[in-house]
């Protein structure tokens, strides 16, 4: 028996397995049960699809059974939740919805320290390989890994500007293993982030969980041998849970609490200190396009460790749209909600987040950010 009935039209999912997001929203669409092609992309893909329809080049990309084109795995789940109802992938409770639009956020652009550091640090060879191989599979192995390292060069330098540095490097990997070790022990528990079935939540730490960190062989060996229930996991994230309906959450599981605030612990100051300086660069540069980054701020890693360590990160225009998805379901909240929301952003060590002003909100229009 096909999971997917073999008279539908299929979404088409321009992507690589080698890509963070490519696997967050295969998960997605797996766990929703939508029928979808995998394309690889390939620089005939990118040449003949994804730059005249998006304008940049940039993966995944879906491609509706209509000839929409998506970007942006956000905006991806946001058009398919409306058009197909059920399962869905979002709790229904506000508090729990807020939880997993915070969660995703946390997956999508914090994990990617430890996820592009593992890799351009002890993985580099094999991303050159994948890289090329998936720019032009029929070429010969030499050609690939020449083209390989071209198109790697910009990724490479994206530890650096997310604050990875000779100094910060070994809090960084401390703070990854503590977090692999916390959510061990929640699934001891628990088959899933927020209990019994897979969530938004889910699909988004399954990104870099499992395009990066379980793939990457050095990263992968590391994850093998310290967490295999995360390792079961991310193995069980591959195939469609047996119940046609999702998502019903009422309470976040007290086991995945200390995952959370370990993340909260450093990402917390920086995503205040990154959007009160959003706000400033906003107000300076009323006529100016959003960059994708606005300059450097100092930033600690490790927080709680021993050793903490001092950096330098890039400001980043883009946590400020993902973090306003999480704060309008706040806004939207009965105030009896609200509390509820406000205990539990207190709870995992986000509460600062709620005290934010963000005068000047974003969106994304033509698949880039524009003010709001
Ligand atoms: N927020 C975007 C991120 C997409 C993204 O960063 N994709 C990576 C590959 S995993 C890429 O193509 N990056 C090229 C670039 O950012 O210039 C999403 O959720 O889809």
């Amino acid at each position: 028996m096909p999971i997917f009935p073999m008279n539908s039209h299929p979404y088409q999912l321009l992507g690589a397995d080698v890509s963070y997001y490519t696997a967050k929203i295969r998960a997605y669409l797996i766990h929703k049960r939508l029928p979808f092609t995998d394309v690889l992309a390939t620089r005939t893909v990118f040449r003949d699809e994804i730059l005249p329809r998006v304008g940049w080049p940039v993966i995944p990309v879906l491609i509706t059974p209509e000839n929409t084109t998506l970007q942006d795995t956000s905006e991806m789940i946001d058009a398919l939740e409306a058009r197909h109802l059920s399962p869905t992938l979002l709790p229904q409770t506000p508090v729990a919805r807020f939880a997993a639009l915070l969660f995703e956020l946390y997956a999508d652009e914090w994990i990617k320290v430890p996820a592009l550091h593992y890799r351009w640090h002890y993985d580099r060879e094999f991303a050159i390989t994948e890289f090329g191989r998936n720019n032009d599979p029929e070429r010969s192995l030499e050609a690939q890994y020449h083209i390989g390292e071209k198109i790697a060069a910009p990724f490479a330098t994206w530890p650096s500007l997310l604050g990875v540095s000779p100094t910060t490097q070994p809090a960084i990997e401390a703070s990854y293993l503590a977090l692999l070790a916390a959510l061990e022990a929640h699934f001891l528990v628990h088959p899933f982030l927020f209990g019994a079935m897979p969530t938004l939540a889910d699909c988004a730490l399954y990104g870099p969980f499992h395009a990066h960190l379980y793939r990457d062989p050095n990263s992968g060996r590391i994850m093998r041998a310290v967490a295999p229930g995360v390792v079961a996991w991310v193995q069980r994230m591959q195939i469609p849970v047996p119940h046609s309906d999702h998502a019903f959450i009422e309470q976040i599981p007290d086991s995945l609490l200390p995952a959370w605030r370990l993340m909260s612990r450093d990402y917390i100051p920086i995503l205040c200190a990154q959007t009160d300086a959003f706000q400033d660069w906003l107000a300076e540069h009323p006529k100016a396009a959003i960059p994708r980054t606005f300059g450097t701020h100092a930033v600690i890693f490790g927080r709680d460790l021993p050793q903490p360590a001092a950096g330098t990160r890039a400001l980043f225009s883009y946590d400020q749209w993902m973090l306003q998805r999480a704060l309008a379901v706040c806004a939207a909240a009965t105030p009896t909600e609200r509390r509820l929301i406000a205990d539990f952003a207190t709870t995992i060590g986000a509460d600062a987040l709620l005290d934010l002003k963000i005068p000047q909100p974003i969106r994304r229009e033509n698949f880039k950010l524009v003010r709001a």
